[in-house]
């Protein structure tokens, strides 16, 4: 028994990362699709020990799969995700274009899986900006044992966020400083290697940036629309791995030694946290894991009831693919996939 599955943006960092996590995690495939822009016909991706040549978006039936990963875009999510789920599959979408959509759930499956019922109003459920999504994993069990009231979240967030082309610059850029090249900035507004730049998306009339005020919007759709947050997006000279800096206050007293077992006991969390040299998570710990790294739980002696948190992740695992993975598990665990022809047996 299993999906006939379509993964959309199948040679972008995400997409080859989702293709290596269905797998790792063993889902059920019955058969696999790579589907990209036309421009990206015929190249070949790997699927576990396969190989798997690109299918055009323009061309692909999608009614002929049942389940779609889609991350290709904004822009393509905005022309194709609605199409693809009124053609019958379910579509988990990576983009920011749906999240905020009423009619669609946002999910990250250790925080809010019960939304997961919402998904047949569209057949489309919205994966979250990698930033909020290991934020709100670590905040969860917290907030569930004290209330969390504030939150002023500061982030670090490495090039591969903004795809390849972000990591291409730093790279670019690392060498040319040393004399191989042009150093200017072409991708990110300002130097990224030996650098780091306030700004990441747009900004907006209020002075805060697009990323910004994902992540106060997606926190309250997944988490709780109570908490006050205010955050502070940071581009880092790191290949892969966002970190965020947390300061929080809760509504009654929460110790450190308390927050720690808590942590411990959560879900996708792994705390990491000695006062020592090596005690602590870095992004290059975090990448190619699956967990959210929680490090240096400290007491806030400035507010009533505060505590700060450092939080590590993978970018494109985590706060992408992996999540993506994880809420096809759910789908596949409640029953909300629907094959069109039956389940098939696997012919791979
Ligand atoms: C970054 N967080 O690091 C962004 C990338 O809304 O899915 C993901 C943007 C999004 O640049």
């Amino acid at each position: 028994m299993g999906y006939r599955v379509a993964v959309v943006g199948a040679t972008g960092n995400v997409g080859r990362e989702m293709l290596n996590i269905l797998e790792e995690l063993n889902f059920p495939v019955t058969e696999m699709h790579a589907v990209a822009s036309r421009k990206s016909k015929g190249i070949e991706v790997s699927f576990g020990d396969r190989t798997v040549k690109c299918e055009s978006i323009d061309s692909f039936d999608f009614s002929t799969v049942d389940l779609v990963l889609m991350s290709a875009g904004g822009d393509a999510s905005r022309e194709w995700s609605e199409k693809i789920g009124k053609a019958g599959p379910m579509v988990i979408d990576n983009s920011s274009a749906f999240r905020m959509d009423p009619d669609v759930p946002l999910i990250v499956p250790e925080v809010n899986p019960d939304a997961i019922k919402l998904a047949t109003k569209k057949n489309i459920i919205a994966n979250p900006n990698c930033s909020t999504a290991q934020l709100v994993v670590a905040l969860k069990p917290l907030h569930d044992a004290a209330k969390i009231k504030r939150a002023v979240v500061s982030t670090y967030q490495s090039v591969s966020g903004a795809g390849k082309a972000g990591m291409d610059e730093l790279w670019t850029q690392t060498k040319a400083i040393y004399g191989l090249g042009d150093a200017r900035p072409k991708h990110f507004p300002k130097q990224i290697a030996f650098n780091l730049i306030p700004m990441i998306g747009a900004f907006r009339d209020d002075g805060y940036t697009e990323e910004e005020a994902k992540m106060w919007a997606e926190t309250h759709k997944i988490l709780d629309p109570d908490i006050q947050l205010t955050v502070t997006c940071v581009r880092v000279p790191v290949f892969v791995g966002h970190s965020e800096s947390v300061n929080l206050e809760f509504d009654r007293p929460i110790s450190p030694d308390e927050a720690r077992e808590i942590l411990r006991e959560a879900p996708g969390v792994l705390v990491v946290d000695k006062a020592e040299a090596d005690g602590y998570v870095t992004p290059i710990d975090a990448a190619g894991e699956f967990a959210v790294f929680v490090s240096r739980i400290r007491k806030d002696p400035t507010v009533e009831n505060g505590l700060n948190l450092w939080v590590v992740s993978d970018n494109l695992r985590k706060g992408a693919a992996l999540n993506a993975v994880q809420i096809a598990q759910l789908l596949d665990e409640t029953g909300m996939i629907k094959p069109a022809g039956g389940y098939r047996t696997l012919t791979v």
